[in-house]
């Protein structure tokens, strides 16, 4: 039987290159010089397109392949897919939820403990003869016993707010609604609200054109100037601009984050500043998610071809 030919839109592990393509017929497009020329030439081949969750899918791309069945994001985030493209076409998604959620809140919790207590400065403080030539290393902010907010507390943020209570914070949420499992939480509607009563931020959102810029100008003013942002969703969750212009003049004390506009190609300004911690949306990046997040992308593609209920549907 001839393997159904797939679009890979951006590179995996070796790991995961090799049982892709013994499994599939393999069109690498992000190895192609001509973009467009390359989607002519392959597209209508194309059953299924494997990609990563910052690259998504475009509407360019779908339409590209008329006799596409399957979209199969290695992520969590299907932001990047253009899912009205695939409603029309009746083209189902599959994306890695559960696999990566621990990894994520790690990743969260240790830049908000790594900016606060100055890891990153007290490092260079050792190594470059600091500490030997000029003394004590300047104090930093507590963490334990501060309060903490978590904007959106899906799978992702419950994770978050668990290891935060771990950490004695007093923790507080917003989302759509009070959630059940969070009695214990304090549960503030108004994400300004919750900016107001916290030290650190979480933005533990899905993003959608819904929750575009949803922490704006008043949401950082109201953290303020002692507020520590932390973003470990996407970027498009945060007016980055507003908050540009409040760590340049210190009226947001300092952000963690993990991911930017058109990253990797992040907005220069960022590199300037001293009251940040700056990660290359490695959030999921561990051998071991990273295999769990790339055969869960094989076994959703091996199930729509064979006939089987996806694993983890999003369409
Ligand atoms: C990955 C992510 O870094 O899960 C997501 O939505 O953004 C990350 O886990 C990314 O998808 C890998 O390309």
């Amino acid at each position: 039987m001839s393997k159904p030919h797939i679009l890979q839109v951006g590179p995996y592990p070796e790991w995961d290159e090799v049982p892709l393509n013994e499994a599939f017929t393999v069109h690498r497009y992000f190895d192609a010089a001509d973009k467009a020329r390359f989607l002519a030439d392959v597209g209508p081949s194309v059953k299924g397109i494997a990609t990563r969750g910052e690259l998504g899918a475009t509407r360019a791309m779908i339409e590209a392949c008329p006799g596409l069945e399957v979209v199969s994001v290695y992520g969590v985030g299907f932001d990047a897919v253009d899912l009205a493209a695939c409603r029309e076409r009746g083209v189902r998604v599959t994306n890695t939820p559960d696999v990566l959620t621990n990894d994520v809140a790690d990743l969260g919790v240790a830049m908000m403990l790594c900016l606060s207590r100055g890891m990153i400065g007290a490092e260079s403080w050792v190594k470059d003869g600091s500490w030997a030539a000029k003394g004590l290393y300047p104090l930093k902010r507590r963490v334990w016993g501060r309060r903490a907010g978590v904007l959106g507390l899906g799978r992702i943020g419950y994770e978050v707010a668990k290891r935060l209570k771990g950490f004695d914070l007093d923790i507080a949420y917003s989302d759509v609604g009070p959630k059940s499992y969070a009695s214990d939480w304090e549960y503030i509607a108004d994400p300004v609200a919750l900016a107001a009563r916290s030290d650190f931020l979480f933005v533990t959102l899905a993003a959608s054109a819904a929750t575009r810029h949803i922490v704006g100008r008043d949401v950082i003013a109201a953290l303020g100037a002692e507020g520590m942002l932390v973003n470990i969703s996407r970027a498009s969750n945060i007016d980055e601009e507003a908050l540009l212009e409040a760590l340049e003049n210190k009226t947001l004390g300092s952000a963690a984050l993990d991911v930017f506009e058109g990253e990797p190609a992040l907005n220069p300004r960022f590199l300037a500043l001293d009251n940040v911690l700056l990660q290359p949306h490695h959030a999921s990046g561990t051998i071991e998610t990273r295999k769990a997040m790339g055969q869960l992308v094989r076994d959703n593609l091996a199930a729509h071809f064979a006939g089987k209920p996806l694993l983890t549907p999003v369409l």
